[in-house]
């Protein structure tokens, strides 16, 4: 007796506070679940490139709300997919869409979002950054194609992991661009020796 008398007040409780919330126009009410956030609200990848979605659960007021679980779903698998994790990746040219569902409590919302899938083109320019990383850090080209790195002040080398392109590994060197041109399809991994954490690949189509 004594628990049922205790959930007839705690329900009673929370349906004071939701008649609160809309009386006051929902400015100070209990966050109700309101919008599903998707960022960036529309992909464009080239073909085996990845794109993060990120998702947030935004209440009344445009305030993040905890305990958000998500789900996604390609509507086109040979064009695009995705991961558990939001990770889209271009698999052959075109467009298809990408459905994720959000869930707070038991509300679900849901966004759809366009993805385009392109071919990738025959150059590409990856940054040394300030922060120490190769960005971007993927990149893909066609066989034939050409990638420039740029160093700025920092000092910074290109050491491949195994497969390198024809120059080979690209010497400490620091305010400079240094291109290779890249024959032949595959992956090439690569890293600079001076700074750990400092990787990237280059995919060649
Ligand atoms: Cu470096």
């Amino acid at each position: 007796m004594q628990g049922v008398r205790f959930l007839a007040v705690a329900a009673l409780v929370a349906f004071a506070g939701c008649g609160g919330g809309g009386g006051d126009g929902g400015t100070t009410g209990p966050a109700v679940f309101t919008t599903l956030s998707v960022t960036p609200t529309s992909v464009s990848v080239v073909v085996q490139g990845t794109q993060d979605l990120t998702v947030a659960a935004k209440d009344q007021n445009g305030a993040t709300m905890a305990g958000l679980t998500t789900a996604y779903q390609s509507n086109n698998v040979s064009i695009a997919t995705v991961t558990g994790a939001g990770v889209v990746t271009g698999i052959a040219v075109g467009s298809t869409t990408i459905t994720v569902n959000g869930t707070v409590g038991g509300t679900t919302k849901s966004q759809t979002i366009n993805v385009t899938v392109a071919a990738p083109g025959s150059s590409a320019s990856v940054n040394a950054t300030t922060g120490l990383q190769f960005e971007p850090s993927d990149v893909t080209i066609t066989a034939g194609g050409t990638v420039t790195w740029n160093f700025a002040g920092t000092a910074h080398n290109v050491t491949f992991n195994s497969a390198a392109p024809q120059g080979g590994n690209i010497a400490t060197i620091a305010n400079s661009s240094v291109s290779r041109t890249f024959a032949t399809a595959g992956s090439y991994p690569y890293h600079c020796t001076i700074h750990g954490g400092m990787n990237g690949t280059v995919t060649v189509q």
